[in-house]
C-alpha cells in the first residue's frame, strides 16, 4: 500500500484537545532537534508538513497528523532545550505525561535519539517512562548520514548500553536525509499496528511507487 494523503489534524496542550475518534497513534518523542519532525517528513514524503528548524524548541504542542484517514503521527515537543524556563518544563512534562499515561489508542512511542551523541539523562528517564506505561519503546538513531559505518557501530552499543535495552530491543538507524532507514521504519510500525490489532493498516515496506 502506499500512503496518499497525510494532513496536519490539530494541536492540543491537555487530553481534552486531542482527536476523540480512537484511530490508532503513533507517537515520536526525543530531545529537541534530534530529527522528530524531519523524521515524520521523509516517511510520508511531504517537506514541510511537519514544521522542522536548525534552532531547537520549534514544536511546542503535541500535533497530531492524519495518514489516510487510518492512523496518526503524533509529534511531541522535545525537552532538554536549555532556554526553556522551569515554568515551562514542568508543563511539558505534565503534557508529555498525560498523553503518554491517558491516551488509550496510542500503539506505540518511538524514542529519537542522535546517533552521534550518547544518550542525555533525558533520554534514559523518557526510554523508562515508555516502558513504565506499558510500550515496547521503538529506538530510532537519527542522523545516520554524519557516521561513519564503524561510527554507526560503536555509537550504536553505547546508546543500547546507556539506554539499558534489552538484547532483542529494536534500534533503527535513520537519516532524513539520505531516506536511509525509511521502509525498516515503516516495517515496524505495520508489525505494532498488526500485533495491536489494526490489521487494516497496511504499511509493509512502504514504497513510493
Ligand atoms: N544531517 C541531518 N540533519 C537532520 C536530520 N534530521 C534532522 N536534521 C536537522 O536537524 C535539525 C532539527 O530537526 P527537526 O526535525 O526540526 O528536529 P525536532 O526533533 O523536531 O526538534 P524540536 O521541534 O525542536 O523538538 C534541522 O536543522 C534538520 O534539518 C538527518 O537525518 N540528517
Ligand atoms: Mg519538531
Amino acid at each position: 500500500m502506499k500512503i496518499k494523503n497525510s494532513s496536519f489534524v490539530t494541536s492540543a496542550v491537555k487530553p481534552d484537545q486531542c482527536p476523540e475518534d480512537g484511530l490508532p497513534e503513533i507517537a515520536f518523542v526525543g530531545r529537541s532537534n534530534v530529527g522528530k519532525s524531519s523524521l515524520i517528513n521523509m516517511l510520508l514524503n511531504r517537506k514541510g508538513l511537519a514544521k522542522t528548524s536548525s534552532t531547537p524548541g520549534k514544536t511546542q504542542l503535541i500535533n497530531f497528523f492524519d495518514i489516510d484517514g487510518l492512523f496518526r503521527f503524533v509529534d511531541l515537543p522535545g525537552y532538554g532545550y536549555a532556554k526553556v524556563s522551569k515554568v515551562n518544563k514542568a508543563t511539558w512534562g505534565k503534557m508529555i505525561e498525560d498523553y503518554l499515561r491517558l491516551r488509550p489508542n496510542l500503539v506505540d512511542v518511538f524514542l529519537l535519539v542522535d546517533l552521534r551523541h550518547k544518550p542525555t539523562a533525558e533520554d534514559v528517564q523518557m526510554y523508562g517512562w515508555i516502558k513504565e506505561f506499558g510500550f515496547n519503546g521503538i529506538v530510532i538513531g537519527t542522523k545516520c548520514d554524519k557516521l561513519t559505518k564503524n561510527q554507526l557501530f560503536k555509537n550504536t552499543k553505547v546508546i543500547r548500553q546507556t539506554l539499558a535495552m534489552d538484547a532483542d530491543a529494536v534500534l533503527v538507524p535513520v537519516s532524513s536525509q539520505s531516506k536511509d532507514g525509511k521502509y525498516d521504519v515503516w516495517d515496524v510500525m505495520h508489525e505494532l499496528l498488526h500485533v495491536n490489532g489494526y490489521e487494516n493498516v497496511n504499511i509493509a515496506r512502504q514504497s513510493d511507487k
